[in-house]
């Protein structure tokens, strides 16, 4: 199979709102997603980097994340498959700053602009609002086009 990189991403969700963020470059540019990116190879935790990501792109800290899903995404066109690992937080220290990377803004959860977003989450994130952990596997032809999404929640024995 193709070699993989390791990526995160982490939404903030308190009270009845999500913190998204508009990526103003790179890949998923123009869309709204958490904040992430990718593992730094220098012994870094996926934890750690989500943090981190998090730091860089949102200009603050999560305090209370926690994992809640893991997505592996295969692009056709790209050489890597993805292995998106997914957090959670409800608390954070810090100003939700815009950057050069990332413009944030709060959103009802019940006007998610799922239009604006990568087309798989509106497949999980549902469960993440849940706190429901999920798992699964997407397939795209191109960046846009879903051929297969196979996402379940994962329970906890
Ligand atoms: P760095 O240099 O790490 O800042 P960046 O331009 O952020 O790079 P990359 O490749 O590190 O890009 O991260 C891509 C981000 O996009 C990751 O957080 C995962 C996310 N992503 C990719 N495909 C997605 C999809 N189908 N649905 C989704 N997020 C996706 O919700
Ligand atoms: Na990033
Ligand atoms: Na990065």
């Amino acid at each position: 199979g193709k070699p993989s990189k390791i990526l995160t991403l982490l939404f903030i969700h308190q009270n009845n709102q999500i913190l998204l963020a508009m990526k103003k470059r790179g890949f998923g540019m123009g869309k709204y997603n958490g904040f992430g990116g990718k593992v730094e190879k220098n012994g870094e935790s996926i934890y750690q980097a989500a943090i981190r990501e998090t730091q860089e792109e949102g200009c603050i800290t999560p305090t209370d994340a926690q994992f809640i899903g893991y997505i592996k995404m295969d692009y056709d066109c790209e050489k890597e498959t993805l292995k998106v690992h997914i957090f959670k937080a409800t608390q954070f220290d810090g100003e939700v700053k815009e950057t050069e990377e990332m413009k944030p803004q709060w959103f009802d959860v019940a006007k998610i602009p799922y239009n604006q977003m990568w087309i798989d989450d509106q497949y999980w994130i549902p469960y993440l609002l849940e706190n429901k952990c999920f798992s699964g596997y997407l397939q795209f032809e191109g960046h846009e086009k879903l051929i297969l999404a196979d996402l379940k929640e994962v329970t906890n024995q």
